[in-house]
């Protein structure tokens, strides 16, 4: 069974449209403006293309294609339409574009299916307010306390969610976990450089990272710029930039296999004429073992008071929200090998140092990822590029895996 590739292009071009960018990127945070106008273009090729539309209390958006036994399980595969602040065009809109054409393929094919087909796009995969929510919610992991303080923003989370219509009830209401699953699939960009670097055209993804948030805040005491003499500051920015740099020294030097990022750090009052009495920095640390990030998180938690300590601070290092690590299932890792290598591709088996909503269907059904090449290995920017060839290669990837499951089902 082959993709029709012109039918394909037209869907990504169509849902890649809201929130471009002048540099040719996407800005379409989760339930911004643009990611409800992109969410109601893929509504739209949904309706114009004769599915079933669904969407559930987490603003999950489906496609469904119904077998004949309503009983019968779900074949899902999805990915995101949400984006980082002025990220890139192929970043989980690829993988819902790949999906949409894989079930138009199904259903051109007229092949009598003993399985349900769903499409669907994942609230939030980007944490814009919760990291990964919408998969998060359907597999039945979020908890009232991970709404409370979604990214230290809750006014805003609020806004957000009136302006998408959804409730932090019906986001609780969301899982999904007494359904019956076949298998979950997803295509997306590898985000790096390594299949490019080894002309490989489909990575198999092994398993996923987890990810480990944490806010920390080193107080000291405001006070004038101009008179007070350096030696007697209690300056947080130096606490805080310290801490920064002692970050990446600490992961080079005794956790080579983990990453950690300093993504934002804010100065109060944040003035040129007024020491810093408090600096916030945002804290991410992945690993793909559960125990090595938390073996990272003691040694970055000593790391921030041993700053404190040196600048005459206080430092608070406080815990936000974790998405652990999860393996991806071994007969979908050797169906999508298999697969692709029946196109004439070439594979290679990988980790993935980026979340994905593969990580959480996992714990419905067996759930499986696959990647095509990032051209340099730019991701979350508007450099972000995968060739259309590689596009095509991934989604009929996905086809002919589904097919196979669909066989054996
Ligand atoms: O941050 C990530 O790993 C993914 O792009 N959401
Ligand atoms: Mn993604
Ligand atoms: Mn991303």
């Amino acid at each position: 069974m082959r993709i029709d590739e012109k039918r394909f292009r037209a869907t990504f071009e169509a849902l890649t449209a809201d929130g471009r960018t002048p540099e040719g990127g996407l800005n379409r945070p989760a339930l911004s403006r643009a990611h409800l106008a992109a969410r109601h273009s893929f509504a739209e090729l949904i309706a114009v293309n004769g599915f079933a539309l669904r969407t559930d209390g987490a603003g999950n958006l489906s496609a469904w294609l119904h077998c004949a036994d309503p009983e019968a399980p779900s074949l899902v595969l999805g990915s995101h339409l949400d984006s980082v602040p002025h990220g890139g065009r192929f970043d989980g809109a690829l993988g819902v574009a790949a999906a949409f054409e894989v079930l138009l393929s199904l259903r051109d094919s007229g092949k009598r299916l003993s399985t349900n087909i769903e499409v669907i796009d994942f609230t939030d995969e980007e944490g814009t307010w919760v990291s990964l929510l919408g998969s998060r919610a359907v597999s039945g992991q979020i908890l009232a306390r991970d709404l409370d303080k979604p990214r230290g923003n809750p006014e805003g989370f609020e806004e957000a969610l009136a302006r998408a219509g959804l409730t932090k009830a019906g986001i609780l209401g969301a899982s999904r976990v007494d359904e019956a699953f076949r298998a979950y699939l997803e295509l997306h960009i590898e985000q790096g450089e390594r299949l490019e670097s080894s002309g490989t055209d489909i990575g198999v993804v092994s398993g996923m990272v987890g990810i480990f948030m944490y806010l920390v805040t080193f107080r000291g005491t405001a006070s004038h710029a101009g008179t007070t003499p350096v030696k007697r500051r209690r300056d947080a920015a130096q606490g805080a930039s310290a801490f920064a740099l002692q970050v990446r020294q600490i992961v080079l030097k005794h956790f080579p296999d983990c990453v950690a990022n300093v993504g934002n750090m804010t100065f109060a009052p944040g003035l040129y004429n007024v020491v810093a009495h408090s600096a916030t920095c945002f804290l991410e640390l992945r690993s793909s073992e559960g125990a090595r990030a938390r073996q990272l998180e003691t040694a970055l938690d000593k790391a921030a008071v041993y700053s404190a300590k040196r600048f005459g601070l206080t430092v608070d290092f406080k815990f936000l929200e974790a998405v652990e690590p999860r393996k991806m299932d071994f007969g979908i890792q050797h169906t999508f090998r298999t697969a692709a290598e029946s196109l004439g591709l070439t594979t290679r088996t990988l980790p993935s140092m980026a979340g994905h909503d593969a990580q959480n269907m996992a714990l419905l059904c067996p759930a499986g990822l696959a990647f095509v090449p990032s051209a340099g290995g730019y991701s979350h920017s508007a450099r972000e590029y995968t060739s259309w060839n590689s596009c095509v290669n991934g989604c009929q990837v996905l086809l002919e895996t589904a097919c196979r499951l669909l066989v054996s089902s």
